[in-house]
């Protein structure tokens, strides 16, 4: 079957646009195309646009069987050429068709409903299509600064089970809460995406960070199809460019590479989270540039020749920052000499890839796990730094911290290692809240971007193996973990290890039962491995469990994921929001969507960007 080209639809549709193509006249017959014609009109349907910010409008018109001979978009009922005072790009979709983009546009005022329709046709065709927005304006605003802290992954059975390790109970009641339970507001937080029920880390950070929904593996853009490589996606604006625009400083902090999904939904415009390159070569451009940056991930800001850099090209991307005036912390030590009071600009790499977990940094500090970083700063380090530094600036700030590797240890079932980076992650929600305590005007929110399929039912018995260990209803009791130098962390109440601390301690007597939705074929133990271990590997192109490393009367426990996969996959259940100080109030609601979230931030710090000097 044959396919109009690209270069065929470019022609017409510059033929069109210039309007020597007699309607009906030149239209080229062709064989019907696989799929039905179908217009999209880009933002979709029912999105909510901050009133200012920019976006691009795409309407593209894909699997035509012939050239349009007409193609009219219309905004408001006026042509939109008319209402941008701009003439379209044009070009050719990837789905044989074409597609006209008003680049760089906004809906300024009034706010409220704006329909945009397109109304086609050629020979043997016709499509109309119709899509209504919500144009909101942004409130006047009473925070100055606004600190998103993510937990990748924080399903709420991990803020139970963090607070089970961190305070345990006494006769049914918490011996103390968690800093992100101690908040003003909590809310419902719905996660799916544009093209699936399940999201990803990239379109549910994108939502927070624009107000858009996207598809999975997208950020600050539009698309169905992440990885068609020849589109061209319109984009939409995101926090951090719209706070630079304010005049505001800027961070984002995460235990993940600096480039993966949460951290540079922030400030990116990339159809796919897997071209890291990219997502780092965009964190250099100065619109979109954060002040503070912390994180894993230095192989993609070392050049192609330094050993263990990812990077296809020779650019020295640490160079390049320092060019621009930021310190560079590459270990804790580092960090810790870094004088906020003469810093302005900070970008920290603690590791190649992602950084270490608590569990490994900080309590087995097993030099094979961590390899060539035995010095990597505490999430909370990171966080404190980052706001001695951005609190600098009169105008406000906008901070983004992320545990992300609460997401990372569920997904290989490693609950130990998920839990206790839920703590590192609250002593961070700690700072945040000392800040707007000491400074005011801050509002602190605390979210996961999605959940995972994890649940605490019972207690192991560590003096048991298998499931002999486990122990339900009123036999599972308590756990008997105890903090008793009150860091948040469980401890032995002794220090044999000579360090001056009493010794941290993650398998206590009777531990938790935590089990799992959904998963591939794994050995079960019930027992804390003091190395990762992963559940599944693959063996002929199938996930297989792995028998490495389990304690006796481990057993096999059948997958119910498809036969390929090797880890646990998330959850499309509600996540829970807790939110904190000036401008929380918005968050006093039962459930919201994810995209909402964006303006309560947006409102938190009245961000109004039809105020803005374009
Ligand atoms: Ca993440
Ligand atoms: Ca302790
Ligand atoms: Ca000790
Ligand atoms: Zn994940």
């Amino acid at each position: 079957m044959r396919k109009l080209s690209k270069t065929f639809f470019l022609i017409l549709v510059s033929a069109l646009l210039i309007g020597n193509l007699s309607a009906g006249g030149q239209a080229v017959a062709a064989e019907p195309a696989q799929a039905a014609p179908q217009a999209v009109i880009f933002p979709v349907d029912k999105a909510s646009i901050l009133a200012g910010s920019i976006f691009d409008l795409k309407v593209e018109l894909n699997h035509i069987p012939s050239a349009p001979t007409e193609f009219d978009v219309r905004v408001q009922g006026t042509n939109a050429e008319t209402f941008f005072n701009q003439t379209a790009s044009t070009g050719a979709t990837t789905k044989d068709g074409p597609y006209k983009m008003w680049k760089d546009v906004t809906f300024k005022a009034p706010a409220g409903n704006y329909t945009v329709s397109v109304s086609a046709r050629g020979e043997g065709w016709t499509l109309s299509k119709e899509v209504q927005y919500n144009v909101v304006k942004a409130e006047a605003g009473k925070a100055k600064n606004v600190i998103l802290v993510i937990g990748d992954g924080l399903a709420l059975p991990m803020r139970t089970a963090a607070r089970m390790v961190s305070k345990n109970l006494t006769e049914g009641k918490y011996n103390g809460l968690l800093e992100m339970d101690n908040m003003d507001e909590v809310t419902l937080v719905t996660t799916s995406g544009l093209n699936s029920v399940v999201t990803d880390s990239a379109n549910s950070a994108h939502a927070y960070a624009t107000g858009h929904k996207t598809s999975n593996n997208a950020m600050g853009v539009y698309t169905f199809d992440p990885n068609d490589k020849n589109q061209v996606p319109p984009k939409v604006e995101n926090i951090i460019e719209l706070a630079k625009k304010a005049g505001k400083a800027t961070g984002i902090v995460s235990t993940a590479e600096i480039t993966d999904a949460t951290p540079s939904a922030m400030f990116v415009h990339v159809p796919q989270r897997s071209n890291m390159q990219e997502i780092a070569n965009q964190m250099f451009y100065p619109a979109q540039r954060p002040d503070v940056i912390l994180g894993g991930g230095a192989q993609w800001f070392w050049p192609k020749s330094v050993a263990g850099s990812k990077r296809a090209d020779e650019r020295d991307l640490i160079g390049d920052f320092e060019s621009q005036g930021y310190q560079f912390a590459g270990n804790a030590q580092e960090l810790n000499n870094v004088d906020a009071s003469k810093t302005n600009q900070l970008l920290g790499l603690f590791h190649n890839t992602t950084m270490n977990v608590y569990i490994d940094k900080a309590i087995e500090k097993n030099p094979n796990v961590l390899k060539n970083y035995p010095d990597q700063p505490m999430l909370w380090d990171m966080t404190q730094k980052s706001l001695d530094i951005l609190s600098k600036n009169k105008n406000g700030f906008f901070l983004m911290v992320e545990g992300a590797s609460i997401d990372k240890q569920e997904h290989v079932m490693d609950w130990e290692r998920a839990v206790w980076d839920t703590i590192e992650m609250d002593k961070a929600v700690g700072v945040a809240k000392d800040f707007a305590d000491k400074n005011g005007d801050t509002l602190v929110i605390v979210v996961a971007d999605h959940s995972h399929s994890v649940s605490v039912y019972g207690t192991v018995d560590y003096s048991k193996s298998g499931r002999d260990a486990v122990r339900v209803y009123e036999k599972a009791a308590w756990p008997t973990y105890k903090d008793n130098d009150g860091d948040g962390f469980p401890d032995t109440g002794k220090d044999e290890n000579g360090d001056g601390k009493f010794d941290q301690v993650v398998s206590t007597d009777i531990s938790l039962a935590i089990g799992w939705g959904n998963h591939p074929d794994y050995i079960e133990d019930f027992k804390y491995s003091s190395v990762p271990i992963s559940p599944a590997i693959t063996v002929d192109g199938k996930a297989a469990a792995n028998t490495e490393g389990s304690a006796p009367g481990g057993y096999l426990i059948a997958g119910n994921l498809p036969v390929t996969d090797t880890q646990e996959v998330h959850s499309a259940d509600d996540i829970p929001l807790t939110a904190y100080g000036t401008g929380s109030e918005y968050f006093d609601k039962a459930i919201m969507d994810n995209t909402e979230v964006f303006f309560g931030i947006i409102n938190a710090l009245g961000l109004d960007p039809t105020k803005f000097s374009r």
